[in-house]
């Protein structure tokens, strides 16, 4: 049976998006993300089968909570195996964009998907660099005061990534809307 390798996340609205894609040079050899790829993960869930897959989709259907006003706030970075490995711009205020993942959490909780242990960092990633990349400090301190303004996010998505030679691809798969 075919595997779908989804993760849940919000979209950012098209300004946020290009205000991104504007900060992202500056590092050589990093691979920054398309248009297509932004998102902020509130859950991934790796590889599901067809079955399980819509009885995700089905949960998060049910899933009730208000629109989050969010902006931008900075970068970041995350090592993997002690090297830079991901840049990302921050977003804020945290309480109710974790308020939002508990209650996806919860939805995909009704339908076995086991909860993370993994720290909720709300991040929306701009590079993935490997050990080829160029310094990243001076990335970092240039945009360290990265800022948006106010700005929505009025619906949860599913999507599936699909791994491929140039990275992840990323398709969303269902839409959810939040309570505006
Ligand atoms: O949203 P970002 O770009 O930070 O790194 C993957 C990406 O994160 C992450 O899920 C998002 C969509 O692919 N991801 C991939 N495998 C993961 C795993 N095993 C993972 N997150 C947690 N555990």
């Amino acid at each position: 049976m075919s595997s779908h390798r989804l993760f849940v996340a919000l979209r950012p609205p098209q300004p946020i998006r290009a205000l991104l894609r504007a900060a992202m040079h500056g590092i050589s050899a990093a691979r920054w993300q398309d248009d297509d790829q932004l998102h902020l993960t509130l859950r991934f869930i790796g590889e599901v089968d067809r079955h399980r897959a819509e009885d995700i989709a089905a949960a998060l259907g049910a899933l009730h909570a208000p629109a989050i006003s969010a902006r931008i706030a900075g970068v970041g970075l995350f090592d993997r195996r002690d090297t830079p490995h991901t840049v990302w711009a921050g977003v804020e205020p945290l309480a109710p964009l974790a308020a939002l993942k508990r209650k996806v959490d919860q939805s995909l909780a009704r339908v076995g998907v086991e909860s993370e242990t993994r720290a909720f960092v709300p991040h929306i990633t701009l590079a993935r660099l490997n050990r080829s990349a160029g310094p990243v400090a001076p990335f970092l301190t240039l945009h360290s005061d990265l800022a948006s303004a106010s700005f929505a996010f009025d619906h949860v998505i599913l999507y599936e990534s699909e791994m491929g030679h140039g990275g992840s691809r990323y398709h969303p798969v269902s839409r959810y809307p939040l309570d505006l």
